[in-house]
């Protein structure tokens, strides 16, 4: 059986586990508390990370070279458009989420009001909270934007672009970080998104101590 080490409210472990989904590959999920940093996890993977995925006998880790060994080797339903210049497209914002979203938005939101409480590492800090939360406002119009000229956010089709801004946005999602009313356009990708089969295991997430809102597994947020 496929593993996936994980923790529900990583982006990059959502992110595997929706491609998973998308291409019906059946995995189990086994939760992983990275920060206890145990032996056997590090053995898994030198690096720390998760997500961790179990292949048949391999072990492999870091979310795109995982995201793309799948697309290559289940390639339907297709996750990456043929032409090269889409293609692009399509990793230039999975970067963008990943990158420069997880570090002014992600990172700031997450750690202060959830990862600090749950590895005990103390109070929130406001002014990280706060900027956190004052990019989050740009990121979603640079969304709004893309989404107004596209059907998705690389294309015209769903691509590993959709699942990376996803993972991250229902993360913000579940400590209720997100201002759905800002954009229309990007509430009714979301909508899109969140009803999609592919969905239903992230809206199910729980963590202890943390309670889902109520509207975070709603489809009609
Ligand atoms: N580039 C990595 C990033 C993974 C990552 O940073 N995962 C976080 C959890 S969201 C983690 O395991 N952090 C532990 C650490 O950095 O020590 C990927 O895409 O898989």
């Amino acid at each position: 059986m496929n593993r996936l080490y994980h923790f529900a409210l990583s982006p990059y472990c959502r992110k595997v586990r929706l491609v998973l989904a998308e291409k019906r590959i059946e995995v189990e999920l086994v939760e992983e508390r990275y920060w206890d940093k145990e032996a056997d996890f590090l053995r898994r993977n030198p690096a720390g990370k998760v997500p961790i995925l179990k292949f048949g006998s391999r072990m492999m880790a870091e979310s795109q070279a995982i995201c793309e060994y799948l697309e290559e080797t289940h390639p339907e339903p297709a996750l990456m458009p043929k032409d090269p210049e889409a293609r692009y497209e399509v990793r230039r914002l999975t970067a963008w989420f990943d990158d420069k979203f997880n570090e002014e938005v992600t990172t700031r939101l997450m750690t202060e009001r959830l990862f600090k409480k749950l590895m005990g590492g103390g109070y929130p800090d406001s002014t990280m909270v706060k900027a956190g939360a004052r990019a989050i406002k740009y990121h979603l119009d640079y969304m709004h934007y893309l989404l107004e000229q596209r059907r998705w956010l690389a294309g015209p089709e769903l691509s590993l672009a959709d699942f990376a801004a996803a993972a991250h946005l229902s993360c913000l999602d579940y400590i209720s970080d997100v201002d759905w009313n800002r954009s229309e356009t990007v509430k009714d990708w979301y909508a899109k998104i969140k009803s999609r089969p592919a969905f239903r295991s992230i809206l199910a997430d729980q963590v202890p101590g943390f309670p889902q809102p109520a509207h975070y597994a709603d489809l009609d947020f």
